[in-house]
């Protein structure tokens, strides 16, 4: 099931938060900072060990003093007009951070809007890529629960919300 919801995603109790990441994995602004300063320093010292990430790709963390067991960080593309492959970039994300939770046995799984803050890319194009991606994945992989969308704002959460709309008027539907 998939649940678009308003709110701050490191209060979410999910298996897993997804963290809009960089490729350094060290720690930045918007919902990463927020991440980092809700779970505690141990973040850092674990994502050290990681040398990185690549765009598109993702990796996983204890999720330390939240509530969620683990967060994979996706390190999303940054918005340049569209012709960078910024697009499959943004599904690989998705699709990717899908995939390692359920290798992590996951059940649930909380994500941000991937790209839309820092790195601009436009809400109404990320937000149908990425309704489009989960549902997807959702049919074929069943072991997955419940997929929540967890907007920061207003204006976000109504893309997202159009989005699912417009997937299930062309029968994406995975309920
Ligand atoms: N919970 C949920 N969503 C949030 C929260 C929160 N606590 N805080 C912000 N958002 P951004 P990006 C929303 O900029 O565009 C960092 O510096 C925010 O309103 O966090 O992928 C990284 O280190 C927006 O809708 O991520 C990278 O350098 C969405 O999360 C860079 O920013 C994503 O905004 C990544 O940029």
């Amino acid at each position: 099931m998939l649940k678009i919801v308003l709110g701050d995603i490191t209060k979410v109790s999910t298996d897993a938060i997804v963290n809009a990441a960089n490729t350094s994995l060290l720690g930045g602004g918007g919902v990463d900072g927020a991440i980092h300063r809700a779970a505690g320093p141990e973040l850092l010292a674990e994502c050290r060990t990681l040398h990185g990430c690549k765009t598109g790709q993702a990796k996983i963390t204890k999720g330390y003093r939240l509530l969620a067991k683990y967060i994979i960080h996706t390190p999303g593309p940054v918005w340049n007009g569209g012709g960078k492959g910024e697009e499959a970039l943004l599904k690989s994300c998705y699709k990717n951070c899908l995939r390692l939770a359920i290798e992590n046995g996951c059940k649930t799984i909380a994500f941000p809007s991937i790209s839309t803050g820092i790195y601009h890319f436009p809400l109404e194009k990320a937000s149908v890529i990425a309704i489009d991606t989960i549902l997807t994945f959702c049919r074929e992989h069943t072991e997955l629960e419940e997929v929540q969308m967890v907007c920061f704002d207003e204006q976000t959460k109504s893309y997202y919300e159009e989005a699912l709309v417009s997937a299930q008027e062309r029968g994406n539907v995975n309920e």
